[in-house]
């Protein structure tokens, strides 16, 4: 099937069913009427086509939305008409499983042979609506999954614990990797069958998702070589059992220092941050661009006896709202706070800089790595106790819920407290969660020579200000990457090696999977998956990536750094900086094997 001759037939026979429009005959050619049940039925994936998996063609319906209107940090504001194509598959070797898939499906007249998977966040598997239109805006087949948790809006934590109190291991390996294996081997065929593309020519596969969605994204490249061309992937929350944990390490840090800061005291020092370090880049924008040159200059001790003032809230909403959307029981809706109104004190300070040094155990010994200054504190975030006036502990809801649940198998939401939890709790944790579910959820195997051979490309971002994964997560992940594959090369050499299929940006300011309200004119880059399609399909490298929605227009690729020279800082300059780089450089020197 795949000889020069049999690609010439299906080429000539191709040629003989494409029209001048470039759509076979017998594809309809409008979006409406491709989007009926009868001929979605017709292209799902025959048979037999994934091993072990029955697609059950009743299940199907279609809906055509036309003329919607969609704006995301992850791609441009777009109207689009699309037909959702749903239906549901089953493992035949488990009983009642049911997994149900969405795909979007472009208009057949700017359909350009593409499929793109998306991710979700949190413990969602996928972003809803949020994520789709990123695909529709490329020309694509853009497809989520439900996991097979029971519907698309069930998250993992509902279906982890089976009655008798045991783990649904099936639910684990679905959230880990394999449905999002699934979502995209059948999602590539689908598109196939249902624009009627020869099996000679090329149906491009690509990954979009960031957190959650971001792990998910590497999970498949670390595991199916030729699975994705190319991925757009930011923040990912990889080094599962480490970054779980490390939610509540801010929260162990203020019981072990015995201070619990008002909200409004870490704003402060973090806006005072911003202030000091803005400058260290060579423009004074509002954006700290070097997060490295902050860490290597500022002395947060400065900080000490200034006041602050926040004036009381009602409460209510959520800090969840971002991209991609939480449960309400992962950020509950925030109780009112009082008028905060004092000075920076030498123990708020102390928590800081206890948080921002990273997990240490009780030698003194690096665990995990933490915030770069100028992020906000949102881990470390108090309650208001209305009885006593006083500010206490908050149980991080990721964290309290990652051990309370997932590794101590409690049918519960979070811990109730954290009385004797030391850093070395955490450390315990850590490596537990680790071990547990090393194989399906750490997703850092840093050897990616069959992603690389397979000729695909990843594009990875990170906001250099994100306080939910630090971006450090990232860097040390791209450099476990660099050194496991090139050990024989030496730094330059391997970062250059690396750049072939795998690139890094950090994205000034910016904050979990988007803009940071601290430091706005950072932005956000809008149109990364574009620019992996570039890379793929005409072999354009990034030597830099565009951004967006800030002042900032252009992000330096790792391990260059940003640095604004010229009259007023108006040139951008990618510099390499050896005392910044050894910033991102982190030991883990209290594990026995190398955290990758
Ligand atoms: C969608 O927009 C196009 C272009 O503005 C317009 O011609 C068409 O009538 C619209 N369709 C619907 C269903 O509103
Ligand atoms: C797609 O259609 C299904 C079936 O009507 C619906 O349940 C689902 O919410 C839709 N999903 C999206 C993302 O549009
Ligand atoms: C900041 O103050 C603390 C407490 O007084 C002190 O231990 C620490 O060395 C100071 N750090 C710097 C960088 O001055
Ligand atoms: C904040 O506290 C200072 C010092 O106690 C006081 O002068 C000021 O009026 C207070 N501001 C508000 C808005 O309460
Ligand atoms: C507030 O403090 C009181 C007294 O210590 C305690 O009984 C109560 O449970 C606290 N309330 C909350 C919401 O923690
Ligand atoms: C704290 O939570 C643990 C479970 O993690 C429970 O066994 C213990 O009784 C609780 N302690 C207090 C003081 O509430
Ligand atoms: C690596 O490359 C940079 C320029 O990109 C150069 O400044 C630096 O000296 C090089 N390091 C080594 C060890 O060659
Ligand atoms: C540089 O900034 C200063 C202060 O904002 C301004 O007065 C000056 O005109 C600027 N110079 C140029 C060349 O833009
Ligand atoms: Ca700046």
């Amino acid at each position: 099937m795949h000889s020069p001759f049999w690609s010439l037939v299906a080429a000539v026979l191709s040629s003989v069913v494409v029209g001048a429009a470039c759509t076979p005959r017998d594809v309809p050619g409008t979006l409406e009427s491709l989007c009926t049940k009868a001929y979605a039925q017709a292209a799902l994936p025959a048979p037999g086509f994934y091993h072990g998996i029955a697609i059950n063609p009743a299940s199907v319906t279609t809906t055509l939305v036309t003329n919607a209107s969609f704006s995301s940090e992850w791609f441009p504001a777009n109207t689009i008409s699309y037909c959702n194509v749903t239906f549901a598959y089953s493992h035949v070797a488990i009983p009642g499983d049911v997994v149900q898939v969405t795909y979007w499906v472009p208009s057949p007249s700017t359909f350009k042979n593409r499929y793109v998977s998306t991710g979700g966040g949190g413990l969602a598997i996928n972003s809803g609506s949020r994520s789709l239109p990123t695909g529709i805006i490329v020309g694509a087949v853009a497809g989520l999954t439900d996991g097979g948790f029971g519907s698309f809006n069930t998250q993992w934590d509902a279906v982890f614990l089976q009655a008798d109190g045991k783990v649904n291991w099936q639910s684990v390996n679905m959230f880990g990797f394999q449905a999002h294996h699934e979502l995209a081997v059948l999602g590539k065929e689908l598109a196939r069958n249902l624009f009627k593309v020869p099996r000679a020519n090329k149906v491009y596969s690509y990954y979009q998702g960031c957190s959650e969605g971001g792990r998910e994204g590497w999970s498949q490249l670390q595991r199916f070589a030729d699975q994705f061309d190319g991925a757009a992937i930011g923040a990912p929350a990889i080094r599962y059992g480490q970054q779980q944990v490390n939610h509540l390490t801010s929260n162990v840090v203020e019981q072990t220092l015995n201070y619990y800061p008002p909200p409004c005291e870490l704003a402060k020092i973090v806006s005072l941050t911003i202030a000091a370090c803005d400058g260290l880049d060579g423009r004074v924008d509002g954006v700290v661009s070097r997060s490295d040159l902050c860490k290597l200059h500022f002395n947060i001790n400065t900080t000490l006896g200034t006041p602050y003032f926040c004036p009381a809230t009602t409460g209510g909403g959520s800090d969840g709202g971002g991209f991609p959307p939480l449960a309400k029981r992962q950020f509950p809706p925030m109780n009112p706070t009082p008028l905060q109104n004092g000075t920076i004190t030498a123990a708020g300070i102390a928590v800081a800089q206890t948080i921002l040094n990273g997990l240490r155990d009780s030698q003194g010994r690096l665990v995990y790595l933490s915030y770069q200054p100028a992020a906000g504190f949102s881990d470390a975030g108090t309650a208001y106790n209305t009885t006593t006036n006083t500010w206490g502990l908050s149980i991080s809801g990721l964290g309290g819920e990652w051990v309370r649940r997932f590794l101590q198998l409690k049918n519960e939401l979070t811990l109730p407290n954290l009385s004797g939890v030391t850093y070395d709790t955490l450390k315990a944790w850590m490596i537990q969660g680790q071990t547990t579910y090393a194989d399906m959820l750490q997703t850092t195997n840093p050897d990616l020579s069959g992603f690389q051979a397979a000729g695909g490309k990843v594009l990875h971002v990170h906001g250099e200000a994100d306080d939910s994964i630090p971006a450090g997560a990232s860097v040390h992940y791209y450099n476990a990457v660099r050194r496991v594959m090139f050990p024989q090369l030496g730094y330059n050499a391997s970062t250059a090696a690396l750049d072939a299929f795998y690139r890094l940006f950090l994205v000034p300011g910016g904050a979990h999977c988007g803009p940071n309200a601290a430091m706005p004119a950072g932005g956000w880059p809008q149109t990364t998956l574009q620019t992996v399609i570039d890379w793929v399909e005409r072999g354009a490298a990034p030597a830099t990536l565009a951004n967006s929605g800030g002042g900032i227009d252009t992000l330096c690729r790792f391990p260059l750094r940003p640095l604004w020279t010229g009259t007023n800082g108006t040139k951008l300059e990618c510099v390499y900086d050896q005392a910044s780089i050894d910033t991102w450089t982190y030991n883990f020197d209290a594990y026995s094997s190398p955290l990758y």
